[in-house]
């Protein structure tokens, strides 16, 4: 990666110094140490984990992925090695120098704490609370549609650990600005807008569901608009910076995204169409944007179209 001092990308983010705006969104490349060490290498501010819970879980049956208007659905149902079965991936990744979020689900408040206490006792630099995973079976359900739940699981994490805490929303609610302002009375230090879109597939020869979960997590171009609107709702309901995510394919979008109140975003399912080298291109786009417009660094554009 070229280097990025004097473009203004560096930006100061719930208590981290990112060399960059750009973030890989959780879940799309895994969590193999290699892997996310060439995410770095192609110039994100810190890599993102795939959300690892309590216990190692294999996740749903196939098919689950399939690519829809305008981006992929989703129901891979949370595989992943366990936190413990992680630790030692983590400490490869932080004697090589990355900056890890480490994203992590629960489902009660005791497997939250020790889930924080042992990812940060390895060193991750930061732990984005995931709360809307739309692929989650059985009651009480997605603890991100509870307002009360997420202050809860927030303060508690918050106990626990000195890390930022990245609370990571869904857009499957009917009004994210009160979630968040619950995630942000429990100490979020940032909040993470958006997870994906519930949605289905049918396929018409087999008349069939095509996912074998049958609904499952939109993401891409498609959801862009909505995830830009929760974004900006989030922005005009908290104090906490944000972090913009759901089709971020382009500089453009990045720049909508910062527009709209987010600090940095989050690339996923853009990595599946045009590779690695997406976060090199977005970076460069936003400096390029920056340059041109006489701004100096990213934080003078957050929010700015909610200027009256
Ligand atoms: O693994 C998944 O099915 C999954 C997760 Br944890 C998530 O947070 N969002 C998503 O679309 N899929």
């Amino acid at each position: 990666m070229g280097g990025l001092t004097g473009t203004g990308l560096a930006v100061d983010f719930a208590g981290l110094k990112l060399r960059s705006p750009t973030l890989n969104a959780s879940g799309v490349l895994g969590i193999s140490a290699p892997l996310l060490k060439r995410v770095y290498e192609s110039g994100v501010g810190a890599v993102v984990t795939k959300s690892l819970g309590p216990v190692g879980r294999p996740g749903h049956i196939n098919p689950t992925v399939v690519e829809v208007e305008g981006g992929l659905l989703n129901a891979m149902g949370l595989p992943n090695p366990g936190v413990e079965g992680y630790l030692e991936e983590l400490r490869e990744l932080k004697l090589e120098g990355v900056p890890v979020v480490a994203s992590f689900f629960a489902s009660t408040v005791d497997e939250f704490q020790s889930g924080a206490k042992n990812l940060c006792s390895v060193g991750a630099d930061a732990l984005e609370l995931n709360l809307s995973c739309p692929n989650v079976e059985g009651e009480p359900g997605m603890c991100a549609a509870d307002a009360v739940s997420v202050e809860r699981v927030t303060w508690a994490v918050k106990r626990v650990t000195k890390a930022p805490i990245l609370v990571k929303l869904s857009p499957n609610v009917t009004d994210i600005a009160s979630i968040a302002v619950a995630a942000e009375r429990g100490g979020a230090d940032a909040i993470t807008a958006v997870n994906t879109i519930k949605a289905m597939a049918i396929d018409a020869d087999f008349r069939r569901p095509v996912l074998a979960n049958v609904t499952g997590g939109l993401s891409g171009p498609a959801i862009k608009s909505v995830a830009l609107r929760c974004v900006w709702e989030v922005a005009e309901a908290v104090k906490v910076p944000i972090v913009g995510c759901g089709g971020v394919s382009t500089w453009r979008d990045a720049v909508e995204y910062m527009l709209a109140g987010a600090s940095v975003v989050e690339i996923g399912t853009a990595v599946m169409k045009h590779g690695f080298e997406v976060y090199g291109k977005v970076n460069d786009g936003i400096a390029k944007y920056l340059r041109e417009n006489r701004f100096s660094s990213v934080s003078e554009i957050v929010g700015l179209a909610h200027r009256k």
